[in-house]
């Protein structure tokens, strides 16, 4: 496969610095080796630069950095439709602000050709807010929010060109869900498998009935890996830790799957924040899930096992 990597070096979206060193360490950890020794092709895109910022206010008085945010979104969105062209891309955050950008990007790629975008979320947090409901003013809070097309955004953030549907849309490892996400996530018929859900059931017949319904509509699928999504033990470097995450295996099956699916058009790898890593292990295993992602694995298995009418 032909993979691009792009460096999304976006802090603003978080609530403390540090997410910007992000690209450099996922790199450092060795993510453009780790391709090339799978075989893939790799192309490193360097880093997006953000365009002008342009005075933005808003009615929520709470709202942080949203002048960077808009011009970042405008930015990120191009790079990601250009990466997506014959390619995988893998865009490096960055906080999760930069899935506003990236999935707005490979949406309009996906429209152009023809076939339906599909998202699979695996994070701690739905991050649905829209403009007028995040609290904490955050904006790595709002990406999937504004990219399935939910109301507030016109004015403050780039128009989209195409919206992602909401039942395209499959959240994995949720456990902490502010009131107007939860109430938005019932009312738009976004799948969601908390952790609950991962405890009761396993994550593999979760992840496998997704799968299924992207094979059998001819899916593209995009996949939004938040640091986040991980049990903290295993992944201190994240801002917002919430116990209780995936597991180390869990995660590894999770991305073993989605090899295994031949589905996966395009990643993201967000929310790492090296100033708060122990020795780069954090970055490691991020590196280390993409490779699971992209073809390492324990013992040789059968790929593209789903049933799909494409
Ligand atoms: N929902 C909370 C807020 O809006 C926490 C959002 C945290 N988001 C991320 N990315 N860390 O998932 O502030
Ligand atoms: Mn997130
Ligand atoms: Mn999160
Ligand atoms: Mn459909």
């Amino acid at each position: 496969m032909r993979c691009r990597i792009v460096g999304a070096p976006v802090q603003d979206g978080a609530g403390r610095m540090g997410c910007e060193m992000g690209p450099s360490a996922l790199r450092t950890a060795g993510l453009v080796a780790m391709l090339k020794e799978l075989g893939h092709e790799v192309e490193d895109l360097g880093q997006v630069q953000r365009g002008d910022v342009r005075p933005l206010v808003h009615g929520n008085a709470a709202l942080k950095a949203l002048p960077e945010i808009n011009a970042w979104t405008v930015a990120i969105a191009q790079a990601a439709y250009e990466a997506s062209q014959d390619a995988m891309p893998i865009f490096l955050g960055g906080d999760h602000s930069i899935s506003a950008g990236t999935l707005s990007g490979v949406a309009r790629r996906a429209a152009e050709a023809k076939r339906p975008l599909f998202v699979l979320w695996l994070d701690a947090h739905p991050d649905f807010h829209t403009l007028e409901t995040t609290a904490s003013g955050n904006l790595h809070g709002v990406p999937l929010a504004y990219a399935s097309g939910r109301p507030g955004f016109a004015g403050y953030f780039p128009d989209l060109p195409v919206a992602v549907e909401p039942s395209h849309i499959c959240t994995l490892g949720l456990r902490s869900i502010d009131p107007a996400e939860r109430h938005a996530l019932n009312e738009t018929g976004v799948t969601v498998h908390d952790m609950r859900a991962i405890d009761e059931h396993g994550i593999a017949p979760l992840l496998r009935a997704f799968i299924e319904r992207v094979a059998s509509a001819g899916g593209m699928l995009h996949v939004s890996l938040d640091v986040d999504f991980l049990e903290p033990s295993i992944a201190p470097a994240v801002g917002t830790t919430v116990p209780g995450g995936a597991t180390f295996r869990e995660a590894h099956l999770t991305m073993e799957m989605l090899y295994d699916s031949g589905l996966v058009t395009s990643l993201d790898l967000v929310e790492l924040n090296p100033f708060l890593d122990e020795r780069g292990r954090t970055a490691t295993l991020m590196v280390d899930l993409t490779a699971s992602l992209m073809g390492r694995r324990i013992m040789d298995r059968p790929t593209r096992s789903y049933s799909g009418s494409h």
